[in-house]
């Protein structure tokens, strides 16, 4: 589910050589470090509430969907095919209190993506992910940044259905300049992740091109 942006011809676009910038948000308890230990390990770690902010650099083959695990280049990576197409990440995980939330700004200042990670349970908050969502892609400097929106805790009995959370975050709101796609996930198994990073992924190599060419046409 996401604004149109499905490009997975796009994915070998994008030079590998350098790590594409990609801050994680939303509100606290959402499973944003969990998210990204699962991306980083490929497996559960236990998580403690974060105060400042986690960060990981991961090489992740795309295209394939689930499976497999991130490691930085580890052995699952290096018993993959050669030909298998891969990117560089530098994740920032933020921590998603209140009183932290005025920080997220200068860790997104710079970046290629965000992953906006939703608790698909918590009903009542889901307002106000959606206010942060909206106020955090308003700014200037965040126009045209492609946003992964994670449906996290998919697994839980009572989590609400993608339809009834697009509806919810007012996702088709956001302004056709914001590329976005809602991911369903689970972090604490990793399902759907991988999936959420390629769309990510195809969305950031889609803007840089519309990029190069827009310049071009400036020259
Ligand atoms: P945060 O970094 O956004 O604050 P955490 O969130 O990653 O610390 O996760 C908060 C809690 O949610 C953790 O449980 C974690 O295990 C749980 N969690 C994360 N992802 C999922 C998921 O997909 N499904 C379920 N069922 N739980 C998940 P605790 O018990 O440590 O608070
Ligand atoms: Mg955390």
């Amino acid at each position: 589910m996401g604004n149109g942006l499905s490009s997975d011809r796009l994915l070998p676009c994008l030079p590998s050589f350098q790590p594409l910038h990609i801050v994680i948000l939303g509100l606290d308890c959402a499973g944003k470090t969990t998210v990204l230990y699962r991306l980083r390990f490929n497996e559960f770690v236990n998580t403690v509430p974060t105060k400042g902010f986690n960060s990981e650099k991961i090489k992740l083959s795309l295209g394939g969907g689930g499976g497999g695990g991130g490691g930085g280049g580890g052995g699952g990576e290096r018993r993959r095919h050669w030909t298998t197409p891969s990117a560089s990440f530098h994740f920032w995980d933020v921590g998603g209190q209140e009183k932290l939330r005025p920080l997220w700004r200068s860790y997104t200042r710079c970046a290629d993506g965000l992953v906006f990670v939703v608790d698909s349970v918590d009903g009542e908050r889901m307002e106000e992910a959606k206010t942060e969502l909206h106020k955090i892609t308003r700014l200037a400097e965040n126009q045209g940044v492609p946003v992964l929106v994670v449906a996290n805790k998919q697994d839980l009995r009572d989590a609400l259905a993608l339809a009834e959370m697009e509806r919810l975050l007012a996702l088709r709101e956001l302004g056709a300049a914001t590329p976005w796609h809602l991911q369903p996930a689970c972090a604490i198994i990793g399902e759907g992740l991988r999936e959420g990073v390629d769309k990510l992924h195809a969305m950031i190599a889609k803007r840089r091109k519309a990029l190069r060419q827009q310049k071009k046409k400036t020259r």
